[in-house]
């Protein structure tokens, strides 16, 4: 093989509604990517807790290795696993699984993060860790967790992509940008804080010890190999292995002056810094530092995304009513903009069910038309998420002192040309749209690096996306007062909002 023949990488990408296994083909001046697996990630709910059937995607990803071996005609030069954060699965003395991992959309953490509150202020715990309160942080599952027989007998707590990882390898590790969202990792010296875990009696000895995106993580165990039909020997190389961490890497950005929104169930959108911001102020916007590949740190505040809208699809399905998404995006276009718009970074939308209803109380509350139909209730979802794109891009703007040129729009979200046209207009910024496999590339390019089929920095790997990849661009339009005054109708209603809730915990919402 030439030594610029691209070569094959194969990037497992959980997503909290499916899992995909992907072929990138990297060389310098070439980044082709090819799903050849996708499978349902379909959480299950016994008796009334809320888990990842983890079997069956490790299953997914054993499938889809099979399939990138066939697809690449031979084994892939590494692989790398990336998913959602915050979840973990816990080993006994033998290593053995114990129990199924608990979805961060269960309720139990309920009366854990006030548990929390009262033994360490949220103002002392975000000075230390910088991460924004989010009920299901990894810190509140655990205390959450705390007595019951599954915490007793563990001997390692796995992150997700570190638990398929070991299944996969027979190797324990912590990946980096993944711990910093247990709220457990110090930003400043991006390690643990023992401080924080030993006042709420967290057990640090539980995780494995910490590597960063580009560490090797160790091979394909040879059952996995027979198993999948590879020739080994296959690595195993930790990436940004917090999905956001990786579709940030793949963000086709030059230099420093952009924000992105990573779109998908989750809309996370923010900045790249250097360093945290730890400020009071940032706690109370509830930004987050999350810690990202190469140093860096990613600024930003989760907003409920395209959930929002999966979950009302998902409800009027169960009624019946089955709708094709390009035709309500559509209808949608065409309904009054800005009729009615709802906090989309408000916790209360976090659990499953009943969307469409939760939606109209909502805009009821707040003393706003309510929607008359589907398409309205979609329209009000994404003008509600471009209102909050807008308002978290400013904050970030505002708490950090950087200044942005540009959005960049990557993750599913990228193809749904609404949301980007009304993030456009409510920003009042161009938004450049794609790539949609921002997580699976930011994958792909870190293990290619730590094999050497390309080198540099980040904006070196972010220039091979540019080159390669297919981008939209839209440009702001529209009166940019609509957004102000719809925003301030959100404002009064978080307001009568949080003095009828007695603003309980005193924990921030975005
Ligand atoms: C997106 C994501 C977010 C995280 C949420 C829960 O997939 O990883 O970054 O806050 O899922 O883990």
């Amino acid at each position: 093989m030439a030594p610029t023949d691209p070569r094959p990488f194969a990037a497992v990408d959980l997503g909290a509604s499916s899992g995909r296994v992907m072929v990138g083909r990297v060389a310098a001046g070439t980044l082709d990517l090819t799903e050849v697996h996708r499978f349902p990630n379909t959480p299950v709910r016994v008796g009334s807790t809320l888990h990842w059937d983890i079997l069956a995607l490790y299953r997914g990803v054993l499938e889809g290795l099979q399939a990138a071996g066939r697809f690449a005609g031979g084994p892939p030069a590494s692989v790398g696993i990336d998913s959602w954060a915050v979840d973990y699965g816990l080993l006994d003395a033998d290593g053995a699984l114990i129990g199924n991992p608990v979805h961060y959309r269960d309720g139990r953490t309920g009366s854990a993060t006030a548990k929390v509150a009262g033994t360490l202020p949220p103002t002392a715990l975000y000075a230390v860790t910088g991460l924004q309160h989010l009920p299901f942080n990894t810190v509140y599952q655990l205390v959450a967790a705390q007595g019951t027989p599954a915490l007793a007998a563990a001997r390692r707590l796995l992150m997700i992509p570190d638990l398929v990882s070991y299944w996969l390898t027979g190797e324990v590790g912590t990946e980096l940008t993944n711990a910093s969202t247990t709220q457990l990792i110090d930003p400043r010296t991006r390690d643990w804080s023992r401080p924080v875990a030993d006042t709420l009696g967290i057990d640090l000895s539980l995780f494995a010890p910490l590597r960063r995106p580009g560490d090797r993580a160790g091979q394909l165990l040879p059952e996995v190999l027979t198993e999948t039909g590879l020739g080994g020997p296959v690595p195993v190389t930790a990436v940004g292995s917090h999905d956001t961490a990786s579709a940030v890497v793949g963000v086709p950005a030059h230099g420093d002056r952009f924000a992105y929104i990573a779109t998908g169930t989750w809309s996370l959108a923010g900045l790249e810094l250097d360093a945290p911001v730890l400020t009071e102020d940032s706690r109370r916007a509830n930004f987050t530092n999350e810690l990202g590949v190469d140093g860096t740190v990613r600024y930003l505040r989760n907003i409920m995304g395209l959930w929002l809208l999966q979950e009302c699809l998902r409800a009027w399905e169960s009624q019946g009513r089955t709708y094709e998404l390009d035709e309500l995006l559509r209808r949608a276009a065409e309904s009054a903009p800005l009729r009615s718009v709802v906090d989309a970074g408000d916790p209360e939308f976090i659990a499953p069910g009943r969307m469409p209803e939760r939606i109209t109380e909502a805009c009821r509350r707040t003393g706003q038309p309510v929607p008359r139909d589907e398409a309205e209730t979609t329209r009000c979802v994404l003008d509600s998420l471009a209102l909050a794109h807008r308002r978290a891009l400013m904050d970030a703007q505002r708490l950090s002192g950087r200044t942005v040129d540009a959005v960049h729009i990557v993750g599913g979200g990228a193809r749904n040309e609404l949301l980007c046209r009304l993030t456009a207009d409510a920003c009042g910024l161009p938004v450049v749209a794609g790539p949609a496999e921002a997580a699976a590339l930011g994958n792909v390019l870190v293990q290619a690096r730590t094999a050497g089929a390309v080198a540099g920095d980040l904006s070196d790997l972010r220039r091979l996306l540019c080159e390669t990849q297919d981008l939209r661009r839209h440009e702001p339009m529209g009166d940019r007062r609509a957004w102000e005054r719809a925003e301030a109708r959100i404002a009064d209603g978080r307001d009568s909002h949080r003095h009828s809730e007695g603003d309980k915990d005193e924990q921030p919402r975005g």
